[in-house]
This record gives C-alpha cells, structure tokens and sequence, in this order.
C-alpha cells in the first residue's frame, strides 16, 4: 500500500484513501480498486499497466483518451445517459497527464470506478449473452465515426493467425523448456485447421473485407452489467484499434457461448450453447447489421471459431515458451487453457451448420 499510496498521490483524485487492494481477473495488468472514506466521493480503479507486453504505452493511452472522449460526448448527447457510468473515464495526473511514469518505469492509469456492476467470467443465461453482444455492437458503432486519423497498433499483429502459428511452430522447434514433446496432440489439432483459420485474415489482406475500429479483446468480463445485468459498460481498451468485426465477435463467442470456464480442466464442461450463440449474435446485429458488408456477414460464424482456435494457439505457444506472458494460477495452467480452448472449437465444428443458420436468421 505505501508504494501504491504515493502513486496515488499523483493522481487528480477526490476525497480520502482508505483501501488499494487488488481487483478482477484480468490476465494482463495489475488492476487494484482504490477505495475512499467519503461516500459522496468516487472510488477508483488503478491499473499498472503491463509494459512488457504493450511496448509502447504512450501509444496507447493516446488511443484510450481519444476513444474515451468521443464516447463521453457522445453519452452527453444521449438524454437519460449517465457518461461516468456507461463510458470508462480517465483520472488526469496532477500535471495533466492520461498516465504516470513512476522512477522504476512502471505506468500507471486511474479510471472512476463504475459501482453497482456484474462482470461474469462464464455466462449462464441467454439475457446476458443478449445484452454483451447489444454492447460491443453498440461500442463498435460509437467509434466508428472517431476522429484523427488511425489509432496507434499497441501489440502489432495481435490477431494475425499466419503469425501466431508460425511462432507457435518455431517455439515449438527451439523447445525452450523441454515442453514441446507434451504438446504433440494438440499441435497435429492446431495445424490440421490451419488452411480454413486463415480465411478471415487473406480475405483482409486481399482488401475484401474493410478494416474498422474494433475492441480487439471482446472477453465477456470486459462489459460490465448493472445489477438487473442489463448492459452498462465496455472496459479494458488496450487492444482498441484497426481489426475485422470479427475478431470482436468471435472472442465474444468464445467466452459468452461456453458452459464451462476458459480454463476449466474438466473438458466434459466444455461446450457451446447454441442458445447462448443465437442470443449473442442477436444482440451484435441488431446493433451492427445494417453496416457490415455480405462478405462480413458470411464470415460472422466462422470467426466464432477462429478465436477459441487463435486464443488457444497463444496459451499453447505461451506453455512451450514456459509461461512469459499470460498470468498463471499454476504450473500447467497455459496448457489447460488450450486444451479448453480446442475443446470448444470441437463442439463448435459440430454445430457449425447451426451457427449459420442463427446468423442468417437475424439479417
Ligand atoms: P486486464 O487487461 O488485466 O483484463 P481490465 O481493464 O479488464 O484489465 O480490468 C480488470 C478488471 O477490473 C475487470 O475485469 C473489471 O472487473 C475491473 N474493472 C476495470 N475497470 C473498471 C472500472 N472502471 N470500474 C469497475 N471495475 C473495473
Ligand atoms: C487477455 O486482458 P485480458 O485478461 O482481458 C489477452 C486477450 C486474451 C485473453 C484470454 C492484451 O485478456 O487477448 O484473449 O487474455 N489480452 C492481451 O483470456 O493479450
Ligand atoms: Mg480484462
């Protein structure tokens, strides 16, 4: 708490200190939730963020302040909105600053903290799945018309498939930690598909599907829900940059259709609900439909499975590497994550058809 104290210090905040402990279940950066005494003041949340992995965070609290202040306009121009609550807002350093450097290099961020909110690692209910995907349809089509030309790429290629499969073939090759023989299974899975989980990427790369503004880590604990779990925010910006729609849908997919965790070691909890599917996607097009393109569109089921196959090719190349970039509760963690993650595609082949079917349904 000392350390954490003085930087909080630096930062334009109200009222007294009372708590800094840590908060959530991101696999990136620190997260604490800073509590103070005064109940007519805000709480906070304060982040140190993850330098390792964004190389340059200058970059990207530029995108995260552009981004935040275009979605408070526009909720000041929404009547009923409540700008605070529905859109994350920066907490400026006493010298004006998005962020703050402390002398040991680390960078630290402070948002208000939004109360009264659910964040949910699983889903369980079609309603929920409904209101995700009516969010991140509708942060989508706030920031579509964002002024200022392109955001920074804070990791650069961060969903690009060829990539992430050929690092996950040469960490595999150089055997860092003498893993590579435990992970023959699932490597023969990850590269019989790799032709079809190329599709979305070379159709971008041929210019037939356009480049947005996407979220670019639409994990279903990053929009909060209010206490009815109706939508109430998009948070965790860091990936806020140029991507295809459906690198947003798909990772939503991923965690709002699977009826057991990401990370669950049981795999018979594993699978996608297709009620849990149709609600999702319900919501995304009603808010999106009438802007994505045909060749989108057509695409939208696939990407469903694309990003369980694109997450689980990381968490599989990050245990041969020996663990240097997600969080991990334990020892085999990363590989469990995978085994999970290609579990769920599994399931999801097996619906494929009916994947389609529910996305043509709601055109
Ligand atoms: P990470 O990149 O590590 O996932 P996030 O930005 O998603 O970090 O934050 C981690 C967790 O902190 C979130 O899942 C959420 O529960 C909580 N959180 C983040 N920002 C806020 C906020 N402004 N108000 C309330 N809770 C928040
Ligand atoms: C990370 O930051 P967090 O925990 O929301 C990761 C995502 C992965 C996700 C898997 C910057 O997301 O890409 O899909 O873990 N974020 C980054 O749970 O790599
Ligand atoms: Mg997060």
């Amino acid at each position: 708490m000392n350390n954490l104290s003085v930087v909080i210090k630096n930062f334009c905040t109200e009222g007294t200190v009372l708590t800094a402990l840590p908060y959530g279940s991101g696999h990136i950066n620190d997260t604490y939730k800073v509590e103070t005494v005064e109940s007519d003041c805000f709480n906070y949340i304060l982040q140190r963020i993850n330098h390792k992995i964004f190389k340059n965070v200058p970059g990207l609290m530029d995108n995260i302040d552009r981004v935040t202040r275009h979605i408070r306009m526009k909720l000041e121009n929404t009547p009923g909105a409540d700008p605070n609550r529905q859109g994350l807002t920066l907490i400026r350093t006493l010298d004006g600053k998005s962020f703050l450097q402390d002398p040991e290099g680390n960078f630290w961020r402070m948002y208000i903290f939004i109360e009264d909110n659910r964040s949910y690692d699983i889903v369980d209910t079609p309603e929920k799945a409904y209101e995700g995907g009516r969010m991140f349809g509708k942060f989508q089509s706030m920031i579509a018309d964002l002024p200022g030309g392109p955001l920074h790429e804070t990791i650069p290629n961060f969903h690009n498939i060829d990539m992430r499969l050929e690092t996950l073939r040469q960490t595999i090759a150089m055997d860092p930690v003498g893993r590579a023989s435990l992970v023959a299974d699932e490597a023969a899975f990850v590269f019989a598909r790799a032709e079809e989980m190329g599709t979305i990427l070379h159709l971008g790369q041929k210019g037939l599907i356009p480049q947005r503004i996407t979220h670019n880590d639409t994990k279903f604990n990053n929009v909060l829900l209010d206490n009815n779990d109706k939508g109430l925010c998009v948070i965790d910006l860091d990936t806020v940059m140029p991507g295809y729609v459906h690198y947003d849908f798909g990772d939503s997919i991923r965690t709002s259709t699977n009826t057991g965790a990401e990370d669950d070691p049981d795999l018979s909890k594993v699978e996608m609900d297709i009620r849990l599917f149709e609600a999702y996607t319900k919501g995304f097009l009603e808010e999106t439909r009438s802007t994505l393109t045909v060749l989108e569109l057509d695409n939208l089921a696939l990407s469903g499975k694309l990003l369980p196959y694109m997450i689980g090719v990381r968490f599989l190349t990050d245990y041969v590497d020996g663990d240097n970039y997600f969080k991990i509760k334990h020892e085999h963690h990363n590989l469990q994550r995978a085994r999970a993650q290609f579990k769920l595609l599994a399931s999801q082949e097996r619906q494929f058809s009916s994947m389609q079917e529910v996305v043509r349904k709601y055109l």
